[in-house]
């Protein structure tokens, strides 16, 4: 992947590839930009491949974000996504699974000192050393070329990396939305990730044409790279890099660089539908929406085509490896009942009942999958990988779907044990354990909520230990922002009662406790 950006430099040259408002980088301009910052990353001492050091990157959607990882690629150095949300909760558990050796983050963003923040980290790790700012907000700070980093001095002689990284070893580490008290980390190989990305720019018909909008983060695997802007840039097309979802400043954008597709996730699109029913107007050059991360209601999904001209795409993807799209010439109705079908022709696909046994074609159940680019295992979890995968290397992904009449396939719900908030994935055991550590707490069962806006929240069920002091929504939400956990983690409802529901094995009845929010 480290040698992409001179290929595309090569076969592009001076077209556009990455417009982030005001600024605008052709490739020739990413590439020398890439090399400069691999010359920079270098003079570390880091070792690159073939078993590269961790680089920890909290960036939001920037040039930065995009250029830093193809460095680190380039070098064989390993980068793990944080999410510009994450906090010290999250990065201190990221910075000691990983064994960090550098961190990456903004000066301070939506007005949080990150730099702050790393600075706690690099004295707390040992191993953790070499701090890059990106200077997002204090313009005046020392700015290297037109990307915005500060690098800090080398303390060692240089080192170089002369190796370049084997296409099977590790090239990044992302973050998995899954169901344990700790993040896991999804290990994506070069080699895997490179076809994941050319598959998906194939399924969405991709061309040197597409204009790309992200208003996910480039920091998940959906707008990293299905397709992405890693698949947009490989077909030669462009990225236009859009940090707020608000529909009156995302279709500013869109005009402005006319754009013809765009990634999102179904809250937004749900918000970008209202604003064009009620201003009668659409970005003219916006033909396609890639759809994913969470369902896409079939009401809102209808929506989306005949009063505007609009294509919907939607993706059924995971971090883990296999995606799924709707194909453009798919008929109207696939299109809207359904989440598509896989990407590549060597994906594997199984629809298991409880007891791992198939059910019948068209039943729901348990989707299985494995395939070139799905992982056999996540990062340095042994225990996790036995249950998390087969015998036989099939992934068991959490969620319940089936097979459409037209062969493609339809989410139904999940197994798993997470709160799906507009996109971002929230294991409700991490929360519960959150929660655990707090005084006053006895026992406590977190739950999704059906939300209108965000398609699911978060609710917590508390017993206290003195029910005299029942615990409120702001006590809690204050008490997990000074522990230093992501807000989007937090739960937005709270309840306490004398006991949590149990089902007949005496395990906490997940069900019941969802009904103590929905009765009423
Ligand atoms: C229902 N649930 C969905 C959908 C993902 C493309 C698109 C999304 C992701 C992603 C991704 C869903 N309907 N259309 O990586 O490449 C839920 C499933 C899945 C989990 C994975 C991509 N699309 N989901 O969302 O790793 O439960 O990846 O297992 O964040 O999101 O989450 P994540």
């Amino acid at each position: 992947m480290g040698d992409l950006p001179a290929v595309w430099a090569q076969k592009w040259g001076d077209k556009v590839a990455v417009v982030e408002r005001d600024r605008v980088f052709t490739f020739t301009d990413l590439e020398t930009e890439v090399s400069a910052v691999a010359v920079q990353l270098a003079a570390f001492d880091m070792k690159g491949a073939p078993h590269g050091d961790r680089v920890l990157v909290q960036l939001p959607n920037t040039v930065e974000l995009i250029v830093i990882l193809l460095a680190c690629f380039r070098l064989g150095l390993v980068p793990v996504l944080a999410l510009p949300g994450h906090r010290s909760a999250e990065l201190e558990h990221l910075a000691a699974m990983t064994e960090a050796r550098a961190i990456v983050v903004p000066d301070s963003f939506r007005g949080f000192d990150h730099r702050g923040l790393a600075l706690q980290l690099i004295d707390q790790h040992d191993v953790l050393n070499h701090l890059i700012v990106v200077n997002l907000e204090q313009q005046t700070a020392a700015v290297e070329g037109r990307l915005r980093f500060s690098f800090p001095a080398p303390v060692d002689s240089p080192r170089s990396h002369n190796e370049a990284p084997s296409s099977d070893s590790v090239a990044v580490l992302l973050l998995s939305g899954g169901t344990t008290g700790t993040p896991k980390l999804i290990p994506r190989t070069h080699d895997d990730y490179i076809y994941n990305f050319r598959a998906c720019a194939e399924a969405a018909g991709f061309t040197r044409d597409t204009v790309l909008l992200l208003s996910i983060p480039v920091a998940h695997n959906f707008g990293l790279a299905c397709p992405g802007a890693l698949g947009v840039l490989d077909a030669g097309g462009r990225v236009v890099l859009e940090p707020s979802p608000d529909p009156e400043k995302a279709f500013r954008a869109m005009i402005a660089e006319n754009v013809t597709d765009a990634a999102l996730v179904p809250a937004v699109l749900q918000r970008w539908m209202d604003e064009m029913d009620t201003t009668g107007m659409r970005p003219p050059s916006l033909r396609r929406v890639q759809v994913g991360g969470a369902r896409l209601s079939d009401e809102v999904a209808r929506r989306v085509r005949p009063g505007f001209g609009l294509q919907l795409q939607q993706a059924l993807g995971m971090a883990e490896g296999l995606v799924n799209y709707v194909r453009p010439d798919d008929p109207d109705i696939v299109g809207v009942e359904t989440q598509g079908r896989p990407v590549s022709e060597y994906d594997e696909i199984r629809i298991v009942d409880r007891n791992d046994v198939d059910v019948a074609h068209g039943k729901v159940g348990q989707l299985l999958t494995r395939g070139p680019y799905t992982i056999r295992g996540y990062w340095r979890a042994p225990e996790h990988n036995r249950s998390a995968f087969d015998s036989q290397g099939w992934y068991r992904t959490g969620d319940l779907v089936r097979w459409h009449s037209t062969g493609n396939l339809t989410v139904e719900g999940r197994v798993k044990d997470v709160i799906n908030r507009a996109g971002e994935k929230i294991s409700a055991e991490e929360v519960e354990n959150y929660l655990y550590a707090l005084p006053g707490v006895l026992r406590v069962a977190v739950v999704a909520i059906p939300d209108i806006t965000l398609g699911e929240s978060i609710g917590a069920v508390i017993v206290p230990v003195d029910p005299s002091e029942p615990p409120t929504v702001e006590w809690v939400r204050s008490r997990l922002l000074a522990a230093g956990v992501a807000a989007f983690k937090i739960p937005q409802h709270v309840r306490s009662v004398d006991d949590l529901p149990l089902t007949k094995v005496g395990k906490i009845d997940k069900a019941a406790v969802r009904r103590l929010f929905t009765q009423d």
